[in-house]
């Protein structure tokens, strides 16, 4: 008996062990699916984390691009030397008012009779008569919404503006395409968003506009033509504000589309829109 006992004894010993190693393989077996679970939940969080990122990044990007700075806020009427974001500097005369003044017609002092490459970079003096160029416009009014102002002159000494709230230009790829111009409002009333809305640019030398022949010849100056349409600021200019042959500086709204007419100032000027 003694030794059944002594066997029975060491059966239940090797029970308790094997029972023992059981229970390590379960614990075993739990850590392993713990492990396994922090691993999928760090993945997790991981690529969390790379959006989070991305939309950071993105966030940064609108934000940079908003807060593209007035280079003509708090400047005296003056010229400027303009650097913002992405831009190589230039200069461009500000009016005191936080407008940044891209094209002046006076005197006609400056001819605006100029091919591609010269409405392109800009020509004119800048304390005069001049146009900024069409690569300068475009880098600007991409970086964020900018309103534009134009103010014409009568040869008789009137005066009278149009603004409108979203003026952006095209590259140069799309021919630096009038892109936007938003809502206007003014007393000269409206002479760009019938005919010259979504229009390329159109010079002596390179005809995008949509009739048979190049408007830019028949007006004398660069301009969003259409075919041709109602305004063209960078027409000929006319001392004694009387146009020769439909080519003088028009904006037909403002002239009852009378093409005699001939204005003797213009002033085109761009600023961020306010938030
Ligand atoms: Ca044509």
């Amino acid at each position: 008996m003694g030794k059944e006992k002594e066997i029975q004894e060491k059966k239940e010993e090797i029970k308790r062990k094997d029972d023992l190693l059981n229970k390590r393989d379960a614990e075993i077996q739990e850590k392993t699916e713990q492990a396994k679970s922090k691993d999928s939940q760090n993945k997790d969080l991981t690529s969390q984390i790379n959006i989070l990122s991305q939309n950071l990044n993105k966030t940064n990007e609108k934000h940079r691009k908003c807060v593209a700075p007035n280079p003509c806020s708090n400047v005296s009427k003056d010229i400027y030397q303009v650097r913002l974001p992405g831009v190589s500097a230039f200069e461009a005369p500000c009016n005191g008012s936080g407008w940044m003044v891209i094209q002046r017609r006076m005197d006609g002092s400056v001819d605006f009779n100029r091919n591609w490459a010269e409405y392109r970079d800009g020509f004119g003096n800048l304390a005069g008569e001049f146009f900024l160029g069409l690569e300068k416009l475009h880098l600007v009014t991409q970086s964020r919404q900018h309103e534009l102002l134009i103010r014409l002159g009568k040869v008789d000494g009137s005066t009278a503006f149009e603004k409108y709230d979203n003026f952006r230009i095209g590259s140069e790829k799309d021919s630096y395409l009038l892109e936007s111009i938003g809502k206007h409002s003014g007393e000269a009333r409206d002479s760009l968003i019938e005919f010259n809305l979504n229009m390329k640019f159109s010079t002596i030398d390179r005809d995008n506009d949509v009739g048979d022949g190049n408007c830019a010849i028949y007006k004398g100056g660069g301009w969003w033509f259409n075919e041709c349409g109602s305004s063209s600021l960078n027409g000929n200019f006319y001392k004694d504000g009387k146009s020769r042959s439909r080519d003088g500086i028009i904006w037909g709204s403002w002239h009852e589309y009378d093409w005699s007419v001939s204005l003797t100032f213009v002033e085109m000027m761009i600023r961020p829109k306010p938030f």
